[in-house]
């Protein structure tokens, strides 16, 4: 069965990003079903601190963030590609897709639904975002709000859509088109009136459909202990070094990386890889041993640590 293990939770909009990246590669993955919030005691271990959804393993290397995950399933499993219309139009989508679109889903998501979320999410939310308390009649009242925000940008999505021929990068499905779709996914599948908002957009209402057609590949679960076990018994693969760099990075420094958004949980160990795109750390866990976790430059604070 495949070596690459994906950690995440059905109804995580990015983890479903990254579902269909497997499907676009008709690809066979292992399944590891995580906590949707804290704590993630079989989490931590792999990424030393890192907590968003969702996170990809293969051995003991270990990928965090979907922009990240998309490069490393590109470089092992080029064909088919997952670039079509090129990485820089990717991007661009994410620009929008994942903040003010991705905000506006989930403020009116949250705002909608609030009643119906346990306690427990929303104190681990605001936590996570860095806010002192909860607010729920905040969150409720904040929803008109951002439903303003919501409904341009789904009619310039739909725009979008109207010029796409039929995808965003042509006439296949690519990494552009899994990142407009992902932020779509969250208001249908959220439950309450997400839903009602997407249908005025036929043109939105299309997309999805093609895009939920390429399906997630083939998975089998695993358990999260299974998962430590296979980090356990890996070695973690040859690194690409560190690059030269104006900053001024070398290979073994002691470093912390950080999300520069929201859930601030610094990853801290030695410098591995630096290059243009990437940050990965080395770090040993008493559970795991040695393991090696990536990040994209994009989104992800480096800072020096004393050395001791
Ligand atoms: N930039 C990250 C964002 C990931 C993200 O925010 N995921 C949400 C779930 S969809 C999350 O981590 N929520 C908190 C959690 O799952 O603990 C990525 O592209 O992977």
């Amino acid at each position: 069965m495949s070596d690459l293990i994906l950690h995440h939770y059905g109804m995580s909009p990015f983890a479903e990003k990254v579902r269909l990246m497997l499907g676009l590669k008709g690809l066979e993955w292992r399944s590891v079903d995580i906590p949707n919030v804290m704590p993630k005691p079989d989490l931590m271990p792999l990424t030393g601190g890192y907590r968003k959804t969702p996170v990809l393993q293969v051995g003991a290397d270990i990928y965090c963030d979907t922009k990240l995950i998309a490069e490393e399933l590109e470089r092992r499993h080029p064909e088919p590609t997952l670039m079509a219309g090129g990485v820089g139009l990717a991007q661009a989508v994410s620009g929008m897709a994942e903040n003010a679109l991705f905000w506006a889903v989930a403020g009116f998501v949250m705002g909608t639904n609030a009643d119906r979320m346990p306690a427990a999410f929303h104190e681990d939310r605001a936590k996570m975002r860095g806010a002192s308390s909860v607010n729920i009649d905040k969150l409720k009242a904040a929803a008109p709000m951002q439903l303003e925000q919501l409904r341009p940008q789904l009619a310039w999505s739909a725009d979008l859509l109207r010029n796409a021929t039929p995808f965003l990068g042509g006439d296949e499905p690519g990494l552009a088109d899994l990142t407009l779709y992902h932020a779509l996914w969250f208001l249908r599948n959220a439950g309450g009136k997400g839903r009602a908002e997407l249908d005025v957009h036929p043109e939105l209402t299309g997309f999805m459909e093609r895009i939920a057609a390429i399906g997630h590949g083939t998975s089998q679960d695993m358990s999260s202990a299974e998962a430590l076990s296979v980090a356990a018994a890996a070695t973690p693969d040859e690194t690409t070094g560190v690059a030269e760099n104006a900053e001024g990075w070398q290979a073994g420094d002691k470093v912390s990386v950080t999300p520069t958004d929201y859930a601030r949980d610094p990853v801290v160990g030695t410098l591995d890889a630096y290059n243009g795109q990437r940050i990965a750390v080395r770090r040993t866990d008493e559970q795991v041993g040695e393991v090696v976790v990536h990040f994209p430059r994009v989104g992800f604070a480096i800072r020096a640590m004393k050395q001791n």
